[in-house]
């Protein structure tokens, strides 16, 4: 039973984060997303919120159906251990990311060399997009639908106050 874990911010989750999510998760026999909690980039939205986001967008895809989301806090590699996942799934979109990557890939290897990070690059058609584009262009009452699931759209706006037709 192979368990992968794909951690981060999701701040919130994007296409691109979706698209990583509907790949990796055709490898592995379950796939945890681990929304990190205590974040020192200080979130946006709570973590029972992002959670919440994600499990909206995962419960309308029966292909996903093998994927879980939960909060976490801590060390990765603690609660990598403690779901008992031996991979961790990571996005790449550009150089930018690399040497960031890298860095937390092998810290984490160092400690717990049981755990593998396997990369995934994006799909073109994602490589510019991050959620703080999308915080950003929301906080405008910017249109978003290009960039996240339909399902969390009208949530991100109400976040801002953005009332759009
Ligand atoms: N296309 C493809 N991939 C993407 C895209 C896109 N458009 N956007 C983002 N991604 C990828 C990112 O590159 C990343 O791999 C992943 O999706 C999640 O992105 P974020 O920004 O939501 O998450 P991060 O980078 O903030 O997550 C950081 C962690 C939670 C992994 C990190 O802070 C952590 O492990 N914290 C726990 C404490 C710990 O163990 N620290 C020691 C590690 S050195």
């Amino acid at each position: 039973m192979k368990i992968g874990l794909y951690p981060g911010s999701f701040d919130p989750i994007t296409l691109g984060h979706l698209d990583i999510i509907v790949r990796a998760s055709g490898l592995v026999d379950t796939l945890i997303i681990g929304v990190l909690k205590n974040n020192a980039k200080k979130p946006l939205f709570t973590a029972e919120e992002r959670v919440e986001f994600i499990e909206r967008i995962i419960k309308n895809r029966p292909e996903l159906s093998h994927v879980k989301v939960e909060a976490f806090g801590g060390l990765l590699v603690d609660y990598a251990k403690q779901k008992q996942a031996s991979i961790i799934v990571r996005g790449l979109r550009a150089v930018t990311d690399f040497e960031y990557e890298l860095q937390i890939a092998q810290t984490n290897h160092k400690l717990d060399p049981t755990i593998d990070t396997m990369f995934f690059t994006t799909s073109v058609e994602y490589s510019y997009l991050s959620s703080s584009v999308v915080r950003e262009i929301a906080s405008f009452g910017g249109d978003i639908r290009q960039f996240v699931p339909e399902e969390i759209i009208q949530s991100v706006y109400d976040k801002y106050n953005v009332i759009r037709s």
